[in-house]
């Protein structure tokens, strides 16, 4: 056995982390792990250094996030945290205990951990589906949906590029475990909420669309926030180009004026490489969705960022 599984197997009284701004795959990896050594008679504590975002209320077993941390654990366990620095405030704790584990499934992955066990996959969910295959932990309902949230948060609901056959094939030992898949749709997914559907609205309407070059660009102003009631830190906009990708246009991109400078979503057909536009701007990204910040006014970084793809598109226009 391998020496982390031997690691989970012997303790006793076990924290979990996920890492810093949360998001399903961290958190559905983390609880579930939870359940998991929970039915194999452990004691486990989850902790996470934000606050886990009210979308995720309609977990049960969310709640068991950020209770007291005790003095005597035996193993620490970090699951989807590709660098120390995203375990937050918990950093020092956890590099300084005897016993740790790092799980996680990033390319970029920090080995931070006493004994670190990477595997490059779609998500972190994957990885602690074959953890309870090892330790022959039954899969419950309840991990199963939790898992399967995982899954589609990284795969971007089995579409981006690192949906592969393992990501069909654990889903559906999933769904043959019970993972309640409507629960997951309806309930995170698919949930929104007023504001956000009418700031959507106003920003589709609003779409400066450049049909000489094939591309569209969104602005989303402070008081955009202010008057659709939306949360400028959980605004669930960045895919909401998309819409102009699937009208015929090449690149799409949102501009949110927020506290810290201009926040750019960028979005592009397969052919077209966003990320490129996004390094120019000190950010980065993937070839298909990437961003940066723009520390200038909304009208000059939209104007600079007109240029630039204007530019892009200009010299790639015989890519496609
Ligand atoms: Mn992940």
């Amino acid at each position: 056995m391998t020496k982390y599984l031997k690691m989970l197997k012997k303790a006793n009284k076990i924290a979990i982390f996920s890492h810093i701004s949360p998001d399903p795959d961290t958190i559905g990896s983390s609880l579930a792990l939870r359940r998991i050594l929970i039915s194999l008679g452990k004691d486990v504590d989850v902790f996470c250094t934000d606050n886990i975002p009210e979308s995720y209320n309609f977990l049960d077993d969310a709640k068991a996030y950020n209770g007291e941390v005790k003095e005597d654990y035996d193993l620490l366990v970090s699951v989807d945290v590709s660098s120390s620095n995203r375990l937050g405030v918990y950093e020092d704790m956890f590099l300084s205990h005897k016993n740790s584990v790092k799980i996680d499934h990033h390319k970029t992955s920090e080995g931070f951990g006493k004994v670190n066990y990477v595997k490059i996959c779609s998500c972190s969910a994957i990885i602690v589906y074959e953890i309870s295959k090892k330790l022959r932990a039954k899969i419950d309902e309840i991990t199963a949906s939790l898992l399967f949230m995982g899954l589609c948060g990284d795969t971007g609901l089995f579409r981006n590029n690192n949906t592969d056959e393992e990501a069909f094939r654990v889903a559906a030992d999933l769904l043959s475990s019970g993972a309640d898949i409507k629960k997951i749709y309806s309930e995170f997914f698919d949930k929104r909420k007023v504001g956000n559907v009418k700031l959507t609205s106003h920003l589709l309407l609003n779409a400066k669309l450049n049909d000489k070059f094939g591309f569209a660009i969104m602005q989303v102003t402070k008081e955009d926030y202010k008057n659709f009631d939306v949360d400028t830190k959980n605004d669930n906009l960045a895919n909401v180009p998309n819409t102009y990708l699937a009208c015929g246009y090449k690149i799409a991109a949102i501009l949110k004026e927020k506290e810290d400078g201009i926040h750019v979503s960028m979005r592009s057909k397969p052919e077209y490489d966003v990320s490129i536009i996004a390094t120019s701007f000190g950010g980065g990204g993937h070839k298909n969705a990437a961003g940066c910040t723009i520390t200038k006014t909304l009208d000059k970084a939209t104007k600079d960022l007109t240029k630039a793809i204007e530019n892009y598109l200009k010299e790639n226009k015989n890519n496609a």
